[in-house]
């Protein structure tokens, strides 16, 4: 659970997954909490953590076929993280299957319910 997390911070932000996973699930840099919260009211909703990892996803897909390969992720996923997102087993990472992990990692870390992640 903290792994999945970190990971998710981790591709966006291309932090060092070594460090990041030692790391609470909110353990988050104040850096890279105002770099998620786009309207800066000091929360990050589901809405902006969703459209950031969009945004990390189309980073990621260097060649652009809407999928990410093993080593389109090689920088930021180990071969076992990979076959934990790739659900339908295909070989590849859909967009689908690649906001459904990070936002099943939100909701996780989202320990209220409330739709929201404060600055601890
Ligand atoms: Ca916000
Ligand atoms: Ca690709
Ligand atoms: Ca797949």
């Amino acid at each position: 659970m903290k792994k999945s997390l970190a990971l998710a911070f981790a591709l966006g932000l291309a932090a060092p997954m070594a460090a990041l996973a030692q790391s609470a699930p909110l353990d988050l840099s104040q850096e890279h909490f105002e770099q998620l919260d786009v309207d800066k009211n000091g929360r990050i909703s589901e809405v902006e953590y969703r459209q950031f990892m969009d945004g990390a996803f189309t980073k990621l897909d260097a060649d652009g076929n809407g999928r990410l390969s093993p080593s389109e992720t090689a920088s930021v996923l180990t071969a076992e993280q990979f076959a934990i997102v790739d659900s339908d087993k295909n070989g590849e990472l859909s967009r689908t299957e690649f906001l459904d992990q990070v936002m099943r990692d939100f909701r996780r870390a989202d320990d209220d319910s409330d739709g929201h992640l404060q600055y601890p």
